[in-house]
């Protein structure tokens, strides 16, 4: 089945991450994404070392709620950390808390932890710097998979990054990193700017047994049905692919964090009720 998802900060990250949904406390978040419905919550933490980890999963729980993956999408933008940084101080703290984000998602039962602008920019020579990822990440994947967690890696337009931008450069950079632990994440936001189809990415993603996870956004970067995107056909491309995995909002809270996430589930839910698959 596919579930929805919606992504929320812990309290410990420094700054107000741009695509962060729901208002309140982080209990109150929780409260609001059952209360619309969600079956889960993508978590963006920094430092899950500052968090009162045990707390957190029991409210998680009380809620019946499910943590669909770890965000490390709060990494670069809020506390500056970026796995390719040239300071190399910098680049080996990114890393360890790669590895704190992997243990959360263990902690959390969440099978994913997402890659996305956490990794950086090229420093000097492109190719240099995607072998030093692949090296990155292969490692990261030798940690994670026996912990029952897969790193889900984001194709990213052309405006956030400078590495990996379309779904088919993506996939075949996984596939030269060959770890079954990485896979792809895929951003309709950054489709819609970098691809030629809304379905044929995604087509190839499943016939790869790539697609770990998916974000939601429409083109402007507000909610699904708030834009120009055409989701029923990415849905149904995703439940004739077989895709089982979730579906997460990670949008602007526009026209406020949430309602924007009442707005995303308004409008995905009957599109998903409609689907066969489902
Ligand atoms: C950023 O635009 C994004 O889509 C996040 O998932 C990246 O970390
Ligand atoms: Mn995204």
């Amino acid at each position: 089945m596919i579930r929805l998802a919606l992504a929320i900060q812990t309290p410990e990250v420094p700054k107000s991450v741009p695509v962060a949904l729901l208002q309140g406390s982080f209990e109150e978040k929780l409260q609001k994404a059952a209360a619309l419905g969600y079956n889960g919550v993508e978590i963006i933490s920094t430092n899950p070392a500052e968090l009162d980890q045990q707390a957190l999963k029991a409210q998680i729980q009380a809620l019946g709620l499910e943590v669909s993956a770890i965000a490390s999408g709060g990494m670069g933008f809020a506390a500056g950390l970026t796995l390719l940084n040239p300071d190399p101080d910098i680049a080996a703290l990114a890393y360890r808390r790669l590895l704190a984000l992997i243990d959360f998602a263990h902690f959390l039962e969440a099978e994913v932890v997402t890659i996305g602008t956490f990794r950086g920019r090229a420093v000097g020579d492109k190719s240099a710097s995607l072998q030093k990822l692949g090296e990155l990440l292969q490692a990261a994947c030798q940690v994670a998979a026996p912990k029952g967690v897969r790193l889900a890696l984001e194709p990213l337009n052309r405006f956030e990054g400078d590495l990996l931008h379309t779904v088919a450069e993506t996939l075949a950079f996984i596939e030269q990193v060959g770890h079954p632990a990485l896979g792809l994440l895929i951003d309709t936001f950054h489709v819609n700017i970098e691809e030629a189809s809304y379905t044929q990415p995604y087509q190839q993603a499943l016939a790869a047994g790539r697609l770990f996870y998916a974000h939601l956004g429409d083109n402007n970067r507000r909610p699904p049905g708030q834009g120009l995107i055409d989701f029923k056909a990415i849905l149904t491309t995703l439940c004739e692919g077989g895709y089982q995995g979730w579906l997460s909002a990670e949008l602007l809270p526009l026209p406020d964090p949430d309602q924007a996430a009442r707005l995303t589930i308004e409008y995905i839910r009957p599109l998903l009720g409609a689907l066969s698959c489902n």
